[in-house]
């Protein structure tokens, strides 16, 4: 596509209710989203970023900065590129990947919406539909996840995930376990552990969970190859794994079993794709993770999920999961415990100008 110029705006936007998890609680989500204006139309994307860097080193206000002074200007510079040329460009710049992933949508989207074809169908979708799982946040007490939980199984998610974090592990799954039986059950820490603690993690291989999401910190990949050694429960990477090298390393240290593949957290839709390709060749299931992404991130994860490695299911949940008003025109919607893949041009969703515009707190137009 011929670059013209991009449109960044920070939105905030209002939670159904509040999502804790071992790294605090948010009741407003706050997203950078991307439009990209080219001679043949627009695109958009989602930079995923939280407010505050807690899950990972990015941070929105980071994000809005680094994109409006580094990322955005280089891409601009490059002005006429295909969107796998988008990575290569921004490749200079360390990190920052939850921000070229973003950009790199943006492109992506308008360059597909141009030739009238499915983001899915561009990245190898084999299902028109998804199985859908959902991540319950850490609750008032196990009494409260269980009746929060039993509101997810009555909508038809297919399953849940909860988060643990010290002090709220072992009572909370056995809570969930005792309630509902042998459902398909899977928990995440969000790094809260240390090797210290693998006794209290060892008291969860009796519940059977399909995974136990990122125990330790993002940086203790050989940690994770010893805990893997003492526990029966599979260990799945989130956080640590950042590029389709950390997937491979990974695999080959025996830190994981299982990889969850966020776009936003690998830089990009297109690494996405090469880190399920490589588990694929491995053997390993992977999962598609969410980052509480709007309309737009969830359409693209629907087609990333559709990929026939995806296995497992994945945290690509209903819009209303999290949002009452989501910011395209028709949200994700759960369907006997599935969600669409999108075969629209692009995303396959439209932007609902009116919402954007209800949510947006900042805006800025960068042109060429
Ligand atoms: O660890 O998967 C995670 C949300 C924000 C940051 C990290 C994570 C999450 C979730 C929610 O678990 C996933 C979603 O439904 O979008
Ligand atoms: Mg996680």
């Amino acid at each position: 596509v011929s670059l013209e110029g991009f449109e960044l705006r920070v939105l905030q936007i209002p939670l159904v209710s509040p999502f804790t998890t071992s790294f605090g609680t948010q009741t407003v989500r706050e997203v950078i989203v991307v439009r990209a204006r080219t001679a043949d139309g627009e695109g958009w994307g989602e930079i995923v970023t939280q407010q505050e860097p807690t899950y990972s080193s990015e941070y929105t206000q980071g994000a809005w900065d680094v994109a409006g002074r580094f990322l955005v200007p280089a891409l601009l510079d490059a002005g006429r590129l295909a969107p796998q040329d988008v990575a290569r460009v921004l490749d200079p710049f360390i990190g920052h990947r939850m921000v070229k992933a973003g950009l790199e949508l943006a492109v992506l989207d308008a360059a597909l919406r141009a030739e009238s074809r499915s983001l899915g169908e561009y990245l190898g979708a084999v299902h028109d539909r998804i199985p859908s799982g959902v991540s319950v946040g850490i609750q008032r007490d196990p009494a409260t996840l269980v009746d929060t939980v039993a509101g997810y199984l009555d909508e038809g998610y297919v399953r849940i995930k909860i988060k643990i974090k010290p002090g709220r592990d072992i009572a909370d799954t056995a809570a969930v376990r005792d309630a509902f039986g042998t459902i398909p059950l899977q928990v995440d820490a969000n790094s809260a552990y240390t090797l210290a603690d693998a006794d209290t993690l060892a008291e969860l291989d009796r519940f059977e969970l399909l995974l136990i999401e990122q125990p330790l910190q993002e940086d203790d990949i050989v940690d994770h190859a010893t805990l893997a050694k003492r526990l029966t429960t599979p260990i799945c990477l989130d956080e640590s794994i950042v590029s389709a090298k950390a997937a491979g390393d990974a695999l080959a240290l025996g830190a994981a079993s299982v990889i969850n593949i966020k776009a936003g957290r690998v830089g990009g839709y297109l690494e996405a794709v090469r880190i399920h390709d490589l588990c694929v060749d491995a053997g390993v299931a992977v999962w598609c993770g969410g980052m509480l992404e709007t309309g737009i991130g969830r359409a693209a994860n629907a087609a990333l999920a559709a990929l026939p490695g995806f296995t497992l299911p994945g945290d690509v949940s209903a819009s209303d999961r999290f949002y009452t008003r989501d910011i395209v025109t028709e949200p994700i919607v759960l369907d006997d415990g599935h969600v669409r893949v999108p075969t629209g041009p692009g995303l396959g969703v439209e932007i609902d100008a009116a919402a954007l515009d209800e949510f947006t707190v900042d805006r800025v137009e960068l042109i060429r």
